[in-house]
């Protein structure tokens, strides 16, 4: 029995539907059961967060693997998937085409900004107040080394289940292999397996919790960490300057040599029913910069702009960059699609865990306090790695009581 026969063999389901809307189904996986009964192995070598975060060893509940729920030929579409109508996608992706004149992220070439051109210095500026969003383009990255890290990733995804099982991980730390973002029981979840990895601080890295499958793909991601902790660094001056701070202010205040640095994988499999689902719900991200690959082949990241949400479309060789933290920190999310799987790469670049984040004197005042009490990253990524992805509910739960919903200039 092949590994597929095995999965369907293994899935009982039972469906009732009536009406779009209503969709009920259960589908009971043998393995999934039998996995919850293994215990997680973790390795507690060097790992800073395991012994003070407060998150639990196991998931709330059995892991079940997207990517094995839509292999296994499913009828209909299970309940912990279904997103309530209010969050629903208005739009599926299945032969997307831009209309000619849909809004876009800005496009900013780095090369030309390093030259000195006053232009794209305020093209940066005018994205990250606008969006919180902008691509980049001549970045320094070489366009093979991106398309290699995709297709190794890609790769990863496609190696039979028992390989991928090896490195699942649990809520303590998220690294390794994943199926869920927050340990909250019954809540509804995302359209996407992932894989978590850090790269910074250095005593965080450790390359036996990275895959060892594809045989080039560690050696791959070292190269690929290198080079995009190159680029955040080179982005952080760009920041910096245009916030009118000295180019190496904010890489200080990020802790200087001491950043960090994990990036997370997701791969979307083929999704039955991509109008009720979605790939990764609204958030909005806890750190610095996020410097995303998207899939070539494949849209599917949305930006929220006002009421809307915005399909990112992506340039050959671009790399999104979200500007979190700095300027305007935009709520995304991705949507997912029935004919073709998506792969991303979210690398973030990230301040040093443990000092608290405020902002610096210069940019505060009488007249425009701090919005936020001083916190430090652990402390605020605790609550995406609790709660999941919940749009902005945790940034705005701790505004300082003088903003108030109308006015404060995030949402
Ligand atoms: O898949 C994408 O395009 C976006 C991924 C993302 O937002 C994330 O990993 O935080």
């Amino acid at each position: 029995m092949n590994h597929e026969d095995e999965i369907k063999n293994n899935s009982e389901v039972t469906i009732k539907a009536d009406t779009t809307d209503k969709v009920e189904m259960k589908t009971k996986n043998k393995n999934d059961l039998k996995e919850q009964e293994q215990e997680v192995k973790i390795d507690n070598i060097g790992d800073q967060d395991k012994n003070k975060n407060g998150l639990d060893e196991k998931w709330p509940e059995p892991i079940v693997r997207v990517q094995s729920l839509a292999e296994s030929n499913l009828t209909t579409f299970p309940d912990s998937y279904i997103k309530p109508p209010s969050q629903r996608p208005q739009t599926t992706t299945v032969n997307y085409q831009p209309e000619p004149d849909a809004i876009n992220i800005p496009v900013v070439d780095l090369d030309s900004l390093f030259s000195g051109n006053e232009d794209d210095k305020e093209r940066v500026s005018e994205a990250c107040r606008e969006f919180g969003f902008f691509q980049v383009i001549n970045h320094g990255v070489k366009p093979e080394l991106m398309d290699a890290a995709r297709e190794a990733w890609r790769m990863f995804f496609n190696l039979p289940i028992e390989a991928k099982e090896v490195y699942s991980n649990s809520p303590k730390t998220y690294e390794g292999y994943g199926s869920r973002l927050g340990v909250e029981k019954g809540a509804i979840l995302d359209w996407n397996d992932y894989y978590f990895l850090h790269f910074l601080p250095l005593f965080l890295k450790d390359l036996n919790k990275w895959p060892s499958l594809p045989s080039n793909i560690r050696e791959l991601m070292d190269e690929y960490g290198e080079e995009l902790v190159k680029l955040g660094e080179r982005l952080m001056k760009v920041l910096s300057s245009n916030l009118g701070l000295k180019e190496e202010q904010l890489q200080e205040a990020f802790g200087g040599e001491d950043v960090g640095a994990c990036m997370r994988v997701n791969y979307y499999p083929k999704c039955p029913r991509p109008e009720l689902a979605l790939g990764l719900s609204p958030h909005s991200d806890p750190g610095g910069i996020t410097i995303l690959l998207p899939d070539d082949q494949v849209v599917g990241l949305q930006v929220r702009h006002g009421d809307t949400w915005i399909t990112v479309n992506p340039l050959p060789h671009a790399f999104i960059i979200i500007s979190n933290s700095i300027y305007k920190s935009s709520e995304h999310r991705v949507i997912v699609n029935s004919q073709k799987e998506r792969v991303s790469l979210a690398f973030f670049y990230n301040p040093k865990s443990d000092i608290p984040i405020q902002p610096m004197q210069q940019l505060v005042s009488s007249s425009n306090p701090p919005l936020y009490p001083p916190m430090t990253f652990d402390q605020y990524r605790l609550f995406i790695r609790t709660q999941g992805p919940r749009g902005k509910s945790y940034v705005e739960s701790h505004v300082s009581p003088r903003y108030t919903s109308e006015n404060v200039p995030f949402s």
